[in-house]
């Protein structure tokens, strides 16, 4: 069978932006897009292309046109989702393809996919659901019925049986399909250094409630394969720089330390970027040193409030003496602290400058400071959703505010921008 794989466009509208002419908080991103080389991975047998709108923003209609795929599946993360929406209306047009949708939103909001264009929506870990889905249409057959894909129903609600996702869907002895993008890598940066990405775990065991992670393993945290992990970096040898794309890579501190001991056996000499947690930082310094010497360079930790009642109500399990302990652990050690600030719409001026005392108090190397955003699906979507005023998924970004703001609409995104402004030195990841 012929399936395209198509990277969405980079997507998402901005309010500070299209109202205030606030220009400085929207941003380029790009990066691999390795959920479709791990969809690739496993397909072999069948003949599959990958298509990155976000390097080549207009070249759809030709890819279609010269490939005509049967089947096209689309990434997409909730920002992206009208996007996908796109991407299948003219998949269908012009080579009537069959289109499947799959990631992150598709994961926490399938229903949102359940219209005329779409065909699939695969919900979750899906390396090994797509396989079956692309066996069972290489059959002949409708696709329906297999767990974790639902058939869509436009008019009625999906109905599907759900996956229960275990070790064997990350089918690891099938590597991602890194040479599909090839042509793609110089578009592949971050700060102008070439960079990978390379799993090293499915999933958080941990559930605050603006999060969408959850969704990705239906509520498991699946850590990949040591060996796995070690061939997936060394499919990388030119590049000197890996994100681990995991949304919680030491979540199981004992896999993380048999994985780094193995990145320096295996003589691997890379820099290395992953999400922590400052909990896991604090309870295991030792680990973190052994990282450091193995390569760790830098860290995202999502701090995200800077007292404890916020970071209850956020369901964060963790406490800001946690948090500023983390800090100083890292400093000491020498890694790079990326760290994660979210920042409320209730937010009234002496928020915005307790937080920016905070970081006053405590530098961090590089702030990021995203909108509390009730993504679809997530706790804070359910407890939220009377209060939505915008419901159009392109302002899902993080960077919009979706509920009313307390403070005036202007003055309130006059204040979001100033953090960045006040806070970003030049800083080196
Ligand atoms: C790498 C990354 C990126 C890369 C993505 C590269 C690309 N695709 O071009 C870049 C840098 C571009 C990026 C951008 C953004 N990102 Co981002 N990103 C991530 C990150 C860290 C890892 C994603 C990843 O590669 N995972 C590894 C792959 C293998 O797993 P996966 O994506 O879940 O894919 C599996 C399944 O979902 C499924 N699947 C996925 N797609 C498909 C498609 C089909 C057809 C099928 C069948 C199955 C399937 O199968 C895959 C293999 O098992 C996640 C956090 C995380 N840990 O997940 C955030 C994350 C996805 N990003 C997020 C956000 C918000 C953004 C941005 C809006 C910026 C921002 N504010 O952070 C932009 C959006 C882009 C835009 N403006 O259009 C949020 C998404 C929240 C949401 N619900 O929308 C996440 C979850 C982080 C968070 N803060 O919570 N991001
Ligand atoms: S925010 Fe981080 S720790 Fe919390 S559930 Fe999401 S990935 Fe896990």
């Amino acid at each position: 069978m012929k399936i395209l794989l198509v990277n969405p466009p980079n997507s998402g509208r901005s309010i500070p932006e299209e109202r205030y002419g606030i220009d400085s908080i929207k941003q380029i991103f790009r990066g691999e897009p390795l959920a479709l080389e791990v969809l690739a991975g496993n397909l072999d047998g069948h003949e599959v292309r990958i298509f990155d709108l976000k390097v080549e923003p207009d070249g759809l209609e030709a890819a279609l046109a010269a490939f005509r795929p049967g089947l096209v599946g689309v990434t997409a993360v909730t920002c992206e989702a009208n996007a996908a929406c796109h991407i299948a209306a003219v998949a269908k047009e012009s080579c009537g393809a069959s289109v499947a949708v799959g990631g992150i939103h598709a994961s926490n909001d399938p229903e949102f996919f359940n219209r005329p264009e779409i065909d699939f929506v695969v919900v979750g870990i899906g390396k090994a659901s797509f396989r079956e889905l692309v066996e069972a249409l290489a059959r002949g057959e409708d696709g329906s019925g297999l767990p974790g894909v639902a058939k869509s129903s436009p008019g009625t609600p999906l109905r599907y049986l759900r996956r229960d996702f275990g070790p064997a869907d990350l089918v690891e002895a099938k590597p991602p399909r890194y040479d599909l993008v090839a042509t793609n890598r110089g578009a592949y940066t971050l700060l102008g250094r070439p960079l990978g990405f390379v799993t090293s775990a499915f999933g958080c065991p941990f559930d605050c409630s603006f999060c969408c992670i959850g969704g990705q393993a239906g509520g498991r945290y699946l850590a990949c394969s040591i060996e796995a992990v070690i061939r997936d970096i060394g499919l990388l040898p030119e590049i000197p720089f890996i994100r681990l794309v995991d949304a919680n890579t030491f979540g199981s501190p004992e896999h993380a330390r048999r994985l780094c001991r193995a990145i320096r056996a295996a003589g691997l000499e890379k820099s290395f970027l992953a999400d922590v947690r400052s909990d896991t930082v604090v309870r295991h310094p030792d680990l973190i040193r052994e990282w450091q010497e193995a390569g760790l360079r830098s860290v995202v930790i999502g701090f995200e409030e800077i007292c404890d009642s916020g970071l209850a109500q956020l369901n964060k399990a963790n406490s800001v003496a946690v948090n500023q302990e983390a800090i100083g652990l890292l400093r000491e050690i020498g890694i790079t602290i990326v760290g994660d600030f979210i920042v409320s719409p209730d937010y009234g001026h002496a928020d915005f400058d307790r937080l920016l005392r905070y970081l006053e108090a405590n530098p961090i190397d590089l702030p990021i400071f995203t909108v509390l955003t009730p993504l679809p699906g997530t706790a804070l979507h359910r407890q939220q959703r009377e209060r939505i005023v915008n419901h159009d998924l392109d302002f899902y970004t993080l960077a919009n505010a979706v509920v009313p703001t307390r403070l005036e609409d202007g003055e309130f995104y006059r204040r979001y921008a100033e953090l960045f402004q006040l806070t970003h030195p030049k800083a080196k990841i």
